[in-house]
């Protein structure tokens, strides 16, 4: 398997990769020396006076060693700070020349190479990955004009209408500043209180508290540049637009359950999901789509094109696809990459602009200063992550870890000692949108953005009913972990102005009374597009576990396999123990897992091929039990053939139809689960297997975290 994708032969070395050469290093056959490059004899012993003594402060190998040690740690993110990485490329579809003039938009068989840094929010570096919250979405192009940033997020809308705002929202979630808990969560006094008073953040909550918190799979999650953008043509028209990245296996989410438990299973469930999935060759794809308004439409919605708690729904304004990209390379170490990465949204290309969004302006100062502290300088662009392929040439000098030896006696600008270079270009260089703007200077925000419920209503309204059930479970965690009960009683009457059955049904759980009046906005209409139900189904990449015992039938574990490995799903044989497992006719496979290093929750489905012995045993066994009983109350697709048919009848699977002896060879499937008796050719089981999966969840199954009660 080809490690990190750079010795894959089919991986073309695009130019960043090439830069990105002159830096790597990787020490094989190599001599140890100290940072001068001097060769070391010992790196274990420090030097002594006597071989009992102290030691003595002439051992410069010893203080260097430590010192760069000492110093190993930067600052972590003050948002997003847990991330990561991959890299990639993008390709347009057609050229864009109508929209935008910006030149990686124009020609379909450029290769443009990406890097993006995937993120929560909230927790710090070493939180876990499936904690409730928004994902980062931060894609780095590396463009012949300069390195464009899209800074996206998994979610359309944002908390707040105003970048002023965004260090109160920030102080509020994070953990309390007194005790310093809870990691990595929302669901404490001073986020809902925030909350409570500024109720623009109505409908980001309802997102949050969505399954849209706890995505399976940073492959498997929509992006969005969340505010609005311009995008400006050669003959210097503008438009407005939206940006979304759309993940071709489909929006799909964990269960709460689920995530909590892989918190502690699998603290790096994510990062590994998409670290494996690049190393197995299975590149997670990305279409990029944009939502375009002309400007003379800017007011012609019920909302504000630039308030950031909107959304243009997709009903309204389609979403126009426009390229793909596709992540191919692992990151060769975290620190230099992932952990370097400077985002900006202030990093455009000509051809892409910016709207007076308020919170985007609050970005376009913020980015930029956040780096001087973590990066440690102005000079953070030199970095080999953030280096351009573009060239580099200004005037700006010096500072700290400066790289660049900028030669000549000029640094300014302009200069006739050096014919003025180098010199501003009038044509091609950045040219600012030229809109009309006037107005008496104001701290006041505008009418147009008083709205704070009509959309969170949409949203509400556009979910399914297993949605609707998983949202009003997150309030039942989210709030009920609220000690005080006037802020708890506060959430119901602010939400019963989005929806009055929503804001009862939050009431019920967290001890607080029901609304007197139940009310809502009075929007009646959902966009279907954000329910998760209308996603893209598909199986491929998915995880399934075999669980086996000695006397398994290997027919019943091969047909399997094969099958589901060609139609590009992976599958892990598990046993009570690691190692050889012997099958009914004395043959042999691999357990690469036991039940003390994987369970249910890090699987996408679960199969129990045949073998009288192998399930007997199984049946007996409280860890396989436990592995049946998860997959099922998940809502996740299990296979059984054979003998392993009667070990899920035994089970505490009740209300559920499964193959009999008078079904012989037949396969049976009831909701997401699938049998067979009698047989030797699973052919037929293994697909509708896979059909099953590829639904992602059997939500009608009932009793289990997707019921819906009433
Ligand atoms: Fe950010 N945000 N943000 N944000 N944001 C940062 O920049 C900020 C917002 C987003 O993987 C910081 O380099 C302000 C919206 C991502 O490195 C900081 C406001 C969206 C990342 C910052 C917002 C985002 C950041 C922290 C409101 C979705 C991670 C470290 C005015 C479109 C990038 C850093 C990465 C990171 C500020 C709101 C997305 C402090 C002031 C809306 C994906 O500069």
């Amino acid at each position: 398997m080809a490690q990190n994708g750079h010795n894959n032969p089919n991986n073309q070395q695009n130019k960043k990769s090439k830069q990105l050469d002159q830096y790597r290093n990787d020490h094989k056959n190599s001599q140890l020396t100290t940072n001068q490059g001097m060769k070391v004899s010992n790196t274990a012993d420090s030097l002594k006076a006597g071989e009992r003594g102290p030691t003595l402060m002439e051992d410069f190998h010893f203080r260097e060693k430590m010192m760069h040690f000492d110093h190993e740690r930067i600052p972590e993110r003050v948002v997003h700070a847990r991330g990561f990485g991959a890299h990639g490329y993008f390709q347009v579809y057609e050229a864009m020349s109508e929209l935008t003039s910006a030149k990686f938009l124009q020609d379909p068989s450029v290769k443009t190479p990406v890097f993006v840094r995937f993120s929560t929010v909230v927790g710090q570096r070493g939180s876990a990955d499936t904690v409730r919250d928004v994902r980062g979405f931060a894609t780095k192009f590396y463009t012949e004009d300069g390195n464009y940033d899209l800074v996206a997020n998994n979610m359309p809308v944002f908390f707040i209408q105003d970048g002023m705002k965004f260090p109160d929202f920030v102080h509020s979630i994070k953990p309390e500043p007194h005790n310093e808990i809870p990691q990595a969560t929302a669901a404490h006094d001073s986020l809902w209180d925030f909350v409570v008073n500024n109720t623009e953040s109505a409908h980001m909550m309802l997102w949050l508290l969505s399954d849209r918190g706890i995505p399976r799979s940073f492959r498997m999650m929509e992006g969005f540049g969340v505010n609005t953008f311009r995008f400006v043509n050669a003959e210097g028209k503008g438009r407005f637009v939206k940006f979304h990245w759309k993940p071709l296996l489909g929006t799909h989410s964990l269960t709460w359950d689920e995530a909590q438990k892989l918190n502690g299973a699998d603290p790096d469930f994510l990062r590994r999901d998409l670290w494996d999935a690049i190393n197995q060759g299975d590149y997670p794809e990305f279409e990029l789509g944009v939502q375009i308004l002309e400007e003379e439409d800017e007011f012609a919605f019920d909302f504000d094109i630039l308030d950031p708690t909107k959304f243009w729904p997709e009903e309204q304004v389609p979403v126009k696809i426009i390229g793909k990209m596709t992540l191919d390379q692992n990151q060769d170490n975290f620190f230099a990459e992932t952990e370097q990465v400077a985002f900006h949204p202030g990093h455009v290309v000509p051809g892409i602009d910016f709207s007076n969004d308020p919170l985007l302006q609050g970005r376009l100062f913020s980015y930029l200063d956040t780096q001087l502290l973590r990066l440690g300088g102005p000079n953070f662009h030199e970095i080999p992550i953030n280096r351009p392929i573009a060239p580099v040439k200004n005037n700006q000098r010096e500072g700290f870890h400066r790289m660049a030896i900028d030669k000549g006696a000029v640094s300014y600008s302009a200069n006739s000692l050096r014919e003025n270079a180098p010199e501003p270009d009038p044509e091609q260089g950045y040219r600012h949108h030229a809109e009309k703007v006037e107005g008496r200077k104001t701290r006041k925000r505008s009418d147009s953005f008083n709205d704070h419920y009509r959309q969170a209503t949409l949203f509400w309204n556009s979910m399914s009913l297993p949605e609707k059930e998983h949202i009003i479970k997150a309030f039942h965690f989210e709030v009920g972990n609220v000690k005080d009960k006037t802020i708890r009683q506060r959430v119901v009457d602010m939400f019963n102005h989005v929806d009055g059955q929503l804001a009862g049904q939050i009431a019920t759980g967290i001890g607080v009374n029901p609304p007197e009046n139940p009310g809502g906005s009075g929007e009646t209409a959902s966009s279907p597009a954000v329910s998760q139900e209308n996603t893209i189904k598909q199986a491929a990449t998915r995880k399934v576990a075999i669980l086996i015992e000695n006397g398994f039938n290997m027919d019943d574990v091969v047909q399997v396999t094969t099958q589901l490995e060609s139609a590009g799903l992976h599958a892990d044989i598990i046993s009570k123990n690691q190692g050889m497992i012997t099958s009914a006719g004395g043959e042999q496979i691999e357990a690469v897992k036991s039940y003390a290093t994987a369970s249910s929750i890090m699987y996408d489905a679960l199969y129990i091929p045949g073998g009288k012995q192998s399930t007997d045993q199984l049946m007996t066994h409280q860890d396989a039990k436990t592995f049946v009983i998860d997959a099922f109350t998940h809502a996740k697709t299990i296979g059984a053939a054979n003998s392993a048919v009667d070990l899920l009848m035994t089970s505490d699977i009740k209300q559920i139809t499964f193959a009999d002896t008078n079904t012989a060879n037949k396969v049976v499937t009831d909701l997401g689960i699938v049998t067979i008796r009698e047989t030797n050719d699973l052919n037929a089981f293994t697909q509708e297997l896979i059909d099953n999966i590829a639904q992602h969840r059997h939500w009608a199954r009932g009793n289990i975290d997707g019921k819906i009660s009433g």
